[in-house]
């Protein structure tokens, strides 16, 4: 790369460019205003002359090399474009200025603006924020320091950002589970949320709501009391700490609550915490905080506000790509890849709907299928449908394009059993006992073609 050449137009932006911490392949000129003969800025080699006529020639330019021009001034600034034109026709100008617009500045095809202010403002404002983030760790630091033992309380079944969401801020009050336990009123049930424990080494301690009384620290995390039903624990009318981004609700106390509902997770709060306080970031809670975001905006889709692109973007930097993997893909039992083996054999796409029917298998099995399903040709929709113990279970994609997923599945268990989800991704459980009670059989064949038609009323209906 060629040297940059900065040329600065007196005195005070010379000092400007050197308070930034001027680089080594920087050449630095000025050119001093009237009056401003004598204060050489240190570094800075004057321009001898002036923008006179040839006064870049003096530079000793060469090909590739890149200017700064640093000026508030119209004219100057159009004069050193035009001496730079002539040395090196598509030279690549920065123009530095907080007052020179777009229109006062010369047609050129490599030239580009801005401005200190707009360069600094923005880091200015994003340190205010850390800030405001790191004062807030201080005090939930010092409410909770001296405290014996705290319930990290999520809802019941947790999803990944609650969890991770618990776990950092464990760490953030430099606990382990003996004195911080991450706990919940009801346990991990989604195999996928298992699995994705099991991989960063999570344990959520299933209790009862009397037992909070044991602690003498209280956090929710992902979660206010309302969750717990009309009449929780009297302890859970008074909390130590909140933090979630769902609405706001009210019929509580808490001496600390962070609650910011533009954004997509807790998981982001929660990061911008551990980036506020310089917290050291190992790849596990990085990944786990990552899976958290991902899972609760859909990859960055649904809800997702710029803090959570930020957040992600953060931790991706120190994120292991294989334990996302493991907690995305997690293994497949081997009478799962067979029962997707007979499935398959049978494997068809009509009216944009691909159908697997796998039979008895572990039911986190069904939605991998499901998510490789839609990848056959021309399916706009894929459902993946096992059997678990005594229920039908299925999991539904679709293009994202097409009827919303949570809707149609709402529709096909309608008086049957229970299922709802999102735009692109839904789940649905029919017990065999309903099930057989409307087709008389439950073997593959009658599942498989009860379920088509129903999805295929549900999707192609006419609601005008
Ligand atoms: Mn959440």
């Amino acid at each position: 790369m060629g040297r940059r050449i900065i040329i600065c137009d007196g005195a005070e932006s010379a000092r400007l460019w050197s308070r930034i911490g001027a680089d080594l392949s920087e050449e630095l000129t000025w050119v001093p205003r009237e009056g401003e003969g004598r204060s050489r800025p240190p570094g800075f080699r004057i321009l001898q002359g002036g923008l006179d006529e040839g006064a870049i020639a003096k530079l000793d330019p060469q090909a590739d090399e890149e200017y700064a021009l640093v000026s508030d001034d119209g004219p100057w600034t159009r004069l050193a474009v035009r001496e730079i034109r002539k040395v090196d026709e598509d030279a690549s100008i920065l123009v530095l200025s907080d007052e020179l617009t777009q229109e006062d500045l010369p047609d050129h095809a490599s030239l580009r603006r801005t401005g200190w202010k707009t360069l600094i403002r923005d880091d200015i404002n994003e340190e205010f924020d850390h800030l405001a983030n790191l004062h807030r760790v201080a005090k939930i630091r010092r409410l909770l320091d001296q405290r014996e033992k705290i319930a990290i309380l999520v809802q019941p079944d947790p999803d990944p950002d609650g969890i991770a969401s618990a776990y950092a801020l464990r760490t953030l009050l430099g606990r382990k589970r003996t004195t911080a336990p991450i706990v919940s009123f009801g346990e991990v049930q989604r195999p996928e949320n298992q699995a994705f424990c099991e991989a960063v080494g999570i344990d959520v301690k299933v209790i009862a709501p009397e037992e909070i009384a044991d602690f003498d620290g209280l956090v929710l995390v992902d979660v206010q009391p309302n969750v717990f039903g009309e009449n929780p624990p009297a302890r859970l009318k008074s909390v130590d700490l909140v933090v979630d981004h769902h609405p706001e609700r009210s019929g509580y106390e808490a001496t600390i609550r962070d609650i910011r509902t533009s954004y997509g997770a807790t998981s982001s709060i929660v990061t911008e915490y551990l980036r506020a306080t310089n917290s050291e970031l190992n790849a596990k809670l990085a990944t786990a905080l990552l899976y958290g975001i991902k899972s609760d905006t859909q990859y960055l889709g649904r809800e997702t506000s710029r803090r959570d692109m930020q957040s992600f973007a953060f931790l991706h930097a120190s994120h292991s790509p294989a334990l996302l993997r493991r907690i995305e893909r997690p293994a497949l039992p081997l009478p799962g890849l067979r029962a997707l083996g007979r499935a398959l054999a049978q494997a068809e796409v009509r009216d944009g709907i691909h159908m697997l029917v796998l039979g008895h298998v572990r039911e986190d099995v069904i939605p991998q299928v499901a998510d490789m399903a839609l990848q056959a040709q021309d399916a706009e929709w894929a459902i993946a449908v096992g059997i678990v113990n005594r229920d039908i279970v299925f999991s539904v994609r679709n293009v994202g394009y097409v009827r919303a997923a949570g809707e149609v599945v709402r529709a096909v268990v309608e008086g049957l059993g229970v299922g709802g989800g999102h735009r692109s991704m839904a789940k649905g459980i029919i017990p065999l006992k309903a099930f057989r009670e409307v087709y008389g059989r439950a073997d593959r064949a009658q599942i498989r073609s009860a379920l088509y038609d129903a999805f295929t009323r549900a999707i192609y209906r006419d609601d005008g």
